[in-house]
């Protein structure tokens, strides 16, 4: 197995559900990862270790996932020097799922966490792709290839709208 270079981490087995959809895509792009549940609150000294040392284990990106007071995203970014993608999730102990987003998304000055949407776990594999994208040439391809992918598929849609007509036009 290669070293991987984005690390996937969430509070809780119950965020794998939505956390799934960065593996997925990271694996469809050809990018190395790791995948493990770290909680701030829980194992705030397992969380304390891996913020120390990702960088030195090789990893360039860490993806990280919570719900409710979600704390974990902003404390490792409080510790690595890498930079950090925030999942908010929608979890059992979030009220309407703003408690994760703004736990994430309001960091202090010097202690950036780049929020995706709630429950955007895909974004964040994309967006770490793209971070990986700029000193890796074959993954910049695969983003390239990717973008390419998402506007044929528009391309699908508008063509066949465009013959059909609105009215008996059906997805
Ligand atoms: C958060 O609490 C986790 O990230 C999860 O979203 C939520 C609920 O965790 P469990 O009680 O399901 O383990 O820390």
């Amino acid at each position: 197995m290669n070293t991987p270079l984005v690390s996937i981490i969430m509070g809780s087995d119950s965020d794998l559900p939505v956390m799934k959809a960065a593996a997925e895509i990271l694996e469809q792009l050809g990018i190395d990862f790791e995948l493990t549940v770290i909680s701030a609150h829980r194992t705030p000294q397992r969380m304390m270790e891996f913020a120390n040392n990702a960088h030195k284990r090789g990893i360039k990106v860490v993806i990280a996932g919570a719900g409710g007071a979600a704390h974990l995203p902003g404390m490792v970014a409080s510790i690595t020097p890498l930079p950090v993608i925030g999942v908010p999730i929608k979890s059992s102990n979030s009220i309407d799922g703003w408690d994760s987003i703004l736990s994430i998304l309001q960091m202090p000055n010097g202690v950036p966490v780049a929020t995706v949407a709630l429950n955007a776990a895909k974004n964040a594999g994309i967006l770490a792709a793209q971070i990986i994208g700029t000193s890796d040439e074959k993954v910049l391809q695969a983003n390239i290839d990717y973008k390419a992918a998402l506007a044929d598929a528009v391309k699908d849609k508008y063509e066949r709208l465009e013959k059909i007509g609105w009215k008996d036009y059906r997805k």
